[in-house]
């Protein structure tokens, strides 16, 4: 039975008493968009016939989603992260601003303060002694192919258990999270491990809601960077790793053509002696162009929730 409410006064009324409409006090772009938000949601409810069982279960799973600390994990299993890059993209666009290595999602796992190294830096603590050594390297450039000298290159990864150090409290501090600035030809050269796809948690609450979308929850091998310098855009990216079974089926919408990055084998003694090295290892290779600007707002990543953002790290 589906009964049609939403055009009466009453649920007028309502809506502009929820978003405070008849009050003073307050801020008025949250009253419009709690305004928009709570209609929307109760025409779904009509449009739906959604029963109370179902409404209480949406209710409580929002308070478990909480709880579990996954709200910030279902945001871009959702799509949500991908939008907003999508509409960062289409702003840089109309302000002449496109171009240079293209932005991908954050994630939820950045951790603030990561030691800063010039040039290199050892990113593993070299417990996981079965894991493949990874050469990541590469330069950073300006769009005409310039070299950027001192521009910093904040670095996170999992580890091959797909975990994150801070999150996972077996690592240690800041295990596989540097900051390396580039040396006087732009590059920035790291000793790491191979990390591994992640995993949403099977029993957490965003996998919980995958279920019911017949989707999975993981994504390929990635590694996530910052990349500022002073008078360029900020650039938030990653890289995945190809021929991963999820390189192009990643639960979180991050992967882009461009960001795909080969991960290759290297068995010749000299190239590991090179890097100070005396078995084969993995090199993966991924050269930056940032885009100038002198708009000071566009040359650091924006604001949002961070570990150890603010801290003294
Ligand atoms: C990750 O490692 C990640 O990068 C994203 C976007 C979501 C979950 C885990
Ligand atoms: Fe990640």
């Amino acid at each position: 039975m589906t009964v049609k409410t939403m055009q009466t006064a009453d649920v007028k009324d309502l809506l502009e008493k929820v978003a405070g409409f008849n009050q003073d006090g307050g801020d008025e772009r949250v009253k419009k968009i709690v305004h928009r938000f709570m209609h929307d949601v109760f025409q779904l409810i009509e449009d739906f016939d959604v029963t109370p069982e179902e409404f209480w279960q949406a209710v409580y799973y929002v308070g478990d989603l909480g709880k579990n600390g996954e709200a910030a994990l279902l945001a871009p299993g959702l799509g949500m992260d991908k939008y907003l890059d999508i509409r960062m993209d289409a702003e840089d666009e109309q302000a002449g601003l496109a171009g240079g290595t293209p932005r991908t999602i954050e994630g939820p796992l950045y951790v603030a303060g990561a030691p800063m190294s010039e040039g290199f830096a050892r990113m593993d603590d070299g417990s996981d002694e079965n894991a493949e050594t990874m050469i990541l390297t590469g330069q950073v450039t300006e769009e005409n192919g310039n070299p950027l000298v001192n521009a910093v290159v904040d670095v996170w990864h999992a580890n091959t258990m797909g975990n994150y150090s801070y999150f996972d409290q077996s690592q240690s501090e800041y295990n596989l999270r540097r900051r390396i600035r580039t040396d006087e030809n732009g590059r920035y050269t790291a000793q790491s491990i191979i990390p591994a796809g992640y995993g949403c948690p099977p029993e957490g609450s965003t996998q919980a809601l995958l279920n019911l979308l017949g989707r999975h929850g993981n994504r390929p091998a990635h590694i996530h960077f910052f990349i500022s310098k002073s008078g360029f855009k900020h650039l938030t990216t990653q890289i995945n790793l190809a021929g991963d079974e999820y390189t192009y089926d990643d639960f979180a919408f991050a992967t882009r053509e461009e960001l795909v990055v080969e991960a290759n084998r290297i068995d010749d003694p000299a190239q590991a002696e090179g890097y100070g090295l005396n078995k084969p290892f993995t090199k993966v290779e991924f050269n930056i162009q940032l885009v100038s600007t002198d708009k000071p707002e566009l040359q650091s990543r924006h604001e949002r929730k961070r570990a150890l953002e603010g801290e003294a790290a």
